[in-house]
């Protein structure tokens, strides 16, 4: 099997399929049976996509992601990233946990609003997807050279820079919604990209047509304004970035937005009326692991780093390690003590304080200094009635 990148010995001569269309209709074949739900082919030429980047990164919307902005247009040129690409296999795979009620949208609503409990963004409930996807594309590839014989590829999901929904809109995966990621009539857009760069010209297939309309429904919803325009998010607002990609302290201006979100954010798919449509996966990789699928604040608090790691083993939540993980839970805690004046949290916050990080420190005590609701008419975080029982960890946190 040849690697593109690793290619080595005399150059072998560009393969040409016995029969593109044949072999077209294979690969799809091959790739529902792996779990994916769509497939197409895009070619290289992605010009047309690069004022959009260079504009973007100009703009200073990837903020700390410094690897958005090392590789250049290299992320729009998949022939320089890997030479000898000609075509690229975009693949889509569903995430929904295959448990999926229907009314999950309003599922995962009313849980936003719940302030003691903690969300956990649906696609990373369950294994990472970087795993999955990867080892299911290299299974495709083997089966096409197992065709065809030897043949250039190599596999990425969110691995490098590979232009991933501009690559899927163009080969037909779905159009680009105003949120920026991509979505289809019969999937909505709860589903992962990754791609298989190829050597073999296969057919490509044609883009789909838009279909959001008038709707602006995910701008409206996003609850840090990060849609600051169709089409442009600044990654520096959006919750999903400031939780999983951002180093360092959340900047306070977006504490209060951020709310019981302790990973991800899923708000601006969550109304887009197309997902009402959205599929739940085939495989049971994405199914929701039982610390992570209802999880209350304070339960996570408790979590120390042995227990962070065993419990996000082969998760996608693990990358973020311990100190982003506390300082996260920290916000939706001092949004909880703002929301509810329940004393259990302020306890909670008040007794990691010392020993703790200067980052997990900081949060710490922005969360103490929330005003808590109305103590007389406080509901706690278990939905009960309550009294605070310890003042003095409110306002004068120990150090
Ligand atoms: C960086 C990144 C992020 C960043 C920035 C998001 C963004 N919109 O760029 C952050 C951390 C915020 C993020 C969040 C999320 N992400 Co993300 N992310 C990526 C990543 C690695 C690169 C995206 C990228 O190239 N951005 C660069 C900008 C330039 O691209 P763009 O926004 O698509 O913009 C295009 C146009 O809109 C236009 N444009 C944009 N801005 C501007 C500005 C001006 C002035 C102009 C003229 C034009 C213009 O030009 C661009 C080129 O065509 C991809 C994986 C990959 N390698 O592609 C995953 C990816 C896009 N993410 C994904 C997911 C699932 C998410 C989240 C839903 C996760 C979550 N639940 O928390 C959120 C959704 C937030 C959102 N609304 O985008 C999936 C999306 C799958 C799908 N159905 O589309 C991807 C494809 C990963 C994967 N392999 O599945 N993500
Ligand atoms: S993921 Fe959340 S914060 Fe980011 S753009 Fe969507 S709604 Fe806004
Ligand atoms: S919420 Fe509306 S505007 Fe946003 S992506 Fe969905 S259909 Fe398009």
């Amino acid at each position: 099997m040849n690697d593109l990148s690793n290619a080595s010995g005399s150059p072998s001569p560009v393969p040409v399929a016995p029969d593109p269309e044949r072999l077209a209709g294979l690969v799809r074949t091959w790739a529902v049976e792996l779990g994916f739900s769509q497939i197409g082919v895009a070619d290289v030429h992605l010009a047309t996509a690069e004022p959009g980047l260079v504009a973007w990164l100009s703009a200073g919307f990837h903020g700390s992601m410094g690897y958005m902005a090392v590789h250049g247009l290299k992320r729009a040129r998949p022939a320089e990233l890997v030479p000898g690409t000609v075509r690229v296999i975009t693949a889509r795979m569903d995430y929904l946990p295959r448990d999926t009620p229907a009314d999950w949208r309003a599922q995962e609503a009313a849980r936003a609003a719940q302030p003691g409990e903690a969300v956990v963004s649906v696609y990373a409930r369950g294994r990472d997807y970087h795993k999955v996807l990867r080892a299911r594309l290299q299974r495709l590839a083997e089966r096409i050279a197992a065709e065809i014989g030897p043949f250039g590829h190599r596999v990425f999901c969110d691995s490098a820079p590979v232009l991933e929904v501009e690559l899927a809109g163009r080969s037909g995966l779905g159009w680009r919604g105003k949120h920026t990621l991509l979505l289809d009539r019969s999937a909505g857009s709860m589903f992962f990209l990754g791609e298989l760069f190829i050597d073999v010209p296969l057919p490509v297939t044609p883009p789909a047509e838009a279909h959001c309309g008038q709707c602006s429904a995910c701008l409206d919803a996003c609850p840090t304004a990060a849609i600051v325009a169709p089409y442009r998010v600044d990654a520096r607002r959006c919750i999903s970035y400031l939780t999983i990609e951002h180093d360092g302290p959340i900047p306070v201006e977006f504490r209060t937005a951020i709310g019981n979100r302790v990973y991800g954010c899923d708000d601006c798919q969550r109304v887009c009326p197309w997902n009402k449509f959205a599929q739940r996966s085939t495989l049971p990789d994405f199914d929701a692991r039982e610390p992570l699928r209802a999880p209350m604040l304070l339960a996570l608090w408790a979590w120390d780093e042995a227990t962070f790691l065993a419990r996000t083993e082969g998760s996608p939540i693990r990358r973020i390690g311990h100190a982003r993980w506390q300082r996260n839970v920290a916000v939706a805690l001092g949004n909880a003590w703002r929301e509810t004046g329940d004393p259990a949290i302020a306890d909670a916050l008040a007794a990691q304080r010392p020993g703790a990080s200067a980052l997990l420190a900081e949060h710490i005590d922005w969360a103490l200094a929330q005003p808590p609701c109305s103590r007389e008419n406080s509901v706690s975080a278990t939905g009960t009635l309550t009294m605070p029982s310890s003042v003095d960890a409110v306002t004068s946190p120990a150090t």
